[in-house]
């Protein structure tokens, strides 16, 4: 009995771990990446993200971005933020943006986002060169 009770504790343990591994595996699996590094520097300005799943390598439709920044800090200049919304994308796994880049340089968008059947929420930093 006391045998069959510690291997329950130990198969348990098992699920648990792999469990929790399984979820921190989730978020790292998305990767933002850009459509192109070169941006324009200047008002409405095309940004271009691709999120993709790196198990298949294919593109990550229906994600929901709900928090963004874009701002200097590859530059070290953390606190120069630039306005940008999003815009319409027609192509499967990428989403654009129109942004109002003021000085030419490194800029972050860093991004959050939920995508169907992960429970994890997608985090990325795309670094954008404004020229
Ligand atoms: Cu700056």
């Amino acid at each position: 009995m006391t045998t069959l009770n510690n291997l329950a504790v130990a198969i348990l343990g098992f699920a648990i771990i792999a469990g929790a591994h399984r979820a921190d595996a989730g978020a790292k699996d998305y990767e933002f990446q850009p459509v192109s590094i070169e941006v324009r520097n200047g008002a409405q300005s095309d940004v271009g993200v691709r999120l993709v799943d790196k198990r298949t390598g294919k593109p990550v439709e229906g994600a929901v971005i709900f928090r963004t920044r874009l701002d200097m800090s590859p530059d070290t200049m953390d606190e120069m933020t630039a306005k940008h919304e999003a815009a319409p994308s027609n192509e499967p796994g990428v989403y654009r943006f129109k942004a109002d880049f003021t000085m030419a340089g490194r800029w972050a968008l860093k991004l959050q986002a939920k995508v169907p059947g992960e429970p994890d929420t997608i985090a990325g930093t795309v670094v954008f060169n404004a020229r």
